[in-house]
């Protein structure tokens, strides 16, 4: 017989955009750790080993295999010196010691205690650490401290906001919005996305993109669920943004955390008789309900596309969409539209399918997006 078959090298790509990420983790113990440093550096605000960390983390993520030894990982993209090192020592020891400071830090315990209040940004966490305060009930008590609306409903809120949401509850949650939309306007189209798009069994908020086939109609769209909602005496907190979109002033040039469209960030009241399965709560909690952050987004319909791939995610996979079409086709992606550089254009597209072609890419279905 041959004395040797070569074993098929399939090589994984640098780019998370053509790489199938399902939500099975086989190396949950790297990637949790890489989590920690990126969010440490994070945090410090040093943007170059933050987004290391992430994209080795988003590579691992991608194997059907667990990783178990170095030499494993030698035809693997994006693994840096310091990201090795890691590796190495968890291998070696089952954990890392630097991820074990960190997370013993107290600047990082608090940051990241802070920042796990809605409306809590990494700025202010610092500047109330920066103050000396390290709990909640000594920022609650610190009166020269004013709390913005948002940030009241984070604290008022924090129990149930900061539990996962489930499956069922986004469900239950998909057909209340979908009754206000449709009885706004019949031909509305809701579409989930965000992770729960993504196939994740839980979530922080559950996120939507509302639009309807009718031009301008989807600027009032928001306000008018918001108005139903408010009805229903459901609606705990929103903060409306109203669209900013200007198809003229397209192509954007520098990326942009967040889109242009008309949008708003809501704490709904959810009741457990419309959950299957019942409500994700605490043990003993007999309320009946609990709140649930909603996002909702709505693009004109001949940016739906655009909408709907940019908000669904994942955060690497986006970040990678945008770098492939920048780096490898010279093209500008993000929510909105899609512009090529070498024909000075925007390009049309009415599914996600027709972005992922323009971009010579594979399609990746929404559950393979977990990257
Ligand atoms: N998004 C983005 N950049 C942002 C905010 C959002 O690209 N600054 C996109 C990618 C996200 C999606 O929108 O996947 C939804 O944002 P979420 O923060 O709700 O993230 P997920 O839904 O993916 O995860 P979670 O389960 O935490 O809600
Ligand atoms: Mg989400």
């Amino acid at each position: 017989p041959e004395a040797s078959t070569p074993t098929a090298v399939v090589s994984v790509s640098q780019y998370a955009c053509q790489r199938r990420t399902t939500t099975e983790n086989n190396n949950k113990t790297f990637t949790d750790a890489f989590e920690v440093l990126a969010e440490r550096y994070e945090l410090n605000e040093i943007e170059g080993p933050c987004l290391a960390f992430r994209r080795a983390a988003s590579v691992l993520k991608s194997l059907p295999w667990a990783v178990r030894s170095l030499g494993a990982t030698q035809d693997l993209p994006c693994l840096g010196e310091h990201t090795k090192s890691v590796m190495e020592e968890i291998l070696q020891n089952g954990r890392s010691f630097e991820v074990e400071r960190i997370l013993s830090d107290e600047r990082f315990q608090t940051l990241k205690l802070f920042t796990s209040v809605f409306g809590v940004g990494p700025k202010t966490a610092d500047k109330w650490y920066r103050r000396g305060l390290r709990s909640f009930n000594d920022v609650l008590a610190d009166s020269s401290i004013q709390l913005n609306r948002m940030q009241q409903s984070g604290f008022l809120h924090y129990e149930d906001i900061s539990r996962a949401v489930s499956k069922a509850e986004a469900r239950a949650l998909r057909n209340i919005i979908d009754k206000a939309v449709h009885a706004i306007t019949p031909d509305a189209v809701l579409a989930l996305t965000g992770g729960f798009r993504r196939g994740k069994e839980f979530g922080h908020d559950v996120d939507f993109i509302v639009t309807t086939p009718e031009p301008g109609e989807e600027e009032t769209l928001i306000p008018k669920v918001i108005n139903r909602l408010t009805k229903q005496g459901i609606l705990l907190y929103t903060e409306y943004q109203a669209s900013t979109f200007d198809m003229s002033k397209l192509p954007c040039h520098r990326f942009e955390a967040m889109d242009h469209f008309a949008k708003c960030f809501l704490i709904l009241r959810l009741e457990g008789s419309q959950v299957e399965g019942g409500l994700h709560i605490a043990e003993g909690d007999s309320r009946g309900w609990r709140a649930v952050r909603v996002d909702l987004v709505a693009p004109p319909m001949d940016r739906y596309a655009f909408a709907l791939l940019g908000w669904t995610g994942s955060r690497q996979f986006e970040r990678d969409l945008r770098r492939y079409a920048r780096m490898e086709r010279q093209m500008l992606l993000d929510n909105h539209a899609l512009y090529d550089k070498t024909k000075k254009e925007l390009l049309a597209a009415t599914t996600e399918k027709d972005i992922f072609a323009h971009l010579g890419l594979e399609y990746i279905e929404p559950w393979q997006r977990n990257a």
